[in-house]
């Protein structure tokens, strides 16, 4: 199994193959799963490109999505023990409102229990109030936004600003991802720190974190 052929069964949606080709990458090729991931996520930027270009619609992006979700599942654990447990911080993670796109979020989710942080996971489509509350009730000092949808960009803004108003802002870092953002428009929407993708972002996390 060679790491092009992962990308290729994403992009061809083989759900019912992908579970096999992970286990086979892991086990008697002894691919770095962190590699294993980029090619996953490779087939997911093939897969968001055919859609962009009206070969693929939103049935197929579902099918992505299922797809990888299922080689997730044999990844996890192996990407988890390439970790090294540090001390365990309060983080809390969401998509924000009006985005439903929570694969990359949770990838960062796993990759963060692997490095010994306590992870509130709201979901995804989740609204500032929610958030809010969450950081009031666990004290939690990092909070990670994810968003890949343009239309949702903004509402890491109203979460920033709401912090302020409840007198948060300065007790708390706020780092962001996803496919709609980079270091200048994160920046602008009030966040602390950016990383481009989970593994970066873990890195990032710790550093925020003190760690
Ligand atoms: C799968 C998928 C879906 C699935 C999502 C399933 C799920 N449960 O997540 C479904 C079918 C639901 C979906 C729906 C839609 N989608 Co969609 N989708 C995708 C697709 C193909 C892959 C996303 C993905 O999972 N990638 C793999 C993961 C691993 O990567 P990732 O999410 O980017 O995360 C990595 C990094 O970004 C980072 N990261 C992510 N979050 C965070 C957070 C922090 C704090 C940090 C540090 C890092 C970090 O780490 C991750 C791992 O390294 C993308 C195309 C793409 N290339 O992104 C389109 C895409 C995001 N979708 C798109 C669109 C338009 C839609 C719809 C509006 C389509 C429609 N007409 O209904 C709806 C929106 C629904 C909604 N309200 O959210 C567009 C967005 C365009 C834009 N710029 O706004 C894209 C880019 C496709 C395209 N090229 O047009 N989608």
């Amino acid at each position: 199994m060679d790491l092009k052929k992962l990308t290729e069964l994403v992009v061809e949606l083989e759900e019912d193959l992908i579970q096999d080709a992970v286990r086979e990458a892991l086990g008697q090729d002894k691919l770095d799963p962190f590699e294993v991931l980029n090619a996953l996520t490779s087939g997911m930027d093939e897969v968001g490109r055919l859609y962009e270009e009206k070969e693929y619609y939103l049935t197929e992006l579902v099918l992505a999505g299922e797809t990888m979700k299922k080689a997730f599942k044999i990844l996890q654990p192996a990407l988890i023990s390439t970790g090294n447990l540090g001390h365990p911080k309060k983080i809390i993670l969401a998509t924000v409102k009006g985005d439903n796109h929570d694969i990359g979020k949770n990838i960062l989710g796993s990759l963060l229990l692997s490095s010994g942080f306590e992870i509130h996971d709201l979901g995804m489509d989740v609204p500032a109030d929610a958030i809010i509350e969450k950081v009031k009730e666990t004290g939690a000092g990092i909070l990670a936004l994810s968003t890949l949808l343009t239309v949702t960009v903004e509402q890491i803004k109203i979460v920033h600003e709401r912090l302020i108003k409840e007198n948060l802002r300065d007790k708390i870092k706020l780092i962001v991802g996803g496919a709609a953002l980079n270091k200048d428009n994160a920046r602008e929407m009030g966040a602390d720190d950016f990383a481009t993708d989970a593994a970066e972002g873990v890195k990032h996390i710790r550093k925020l974190a003190g760690m």
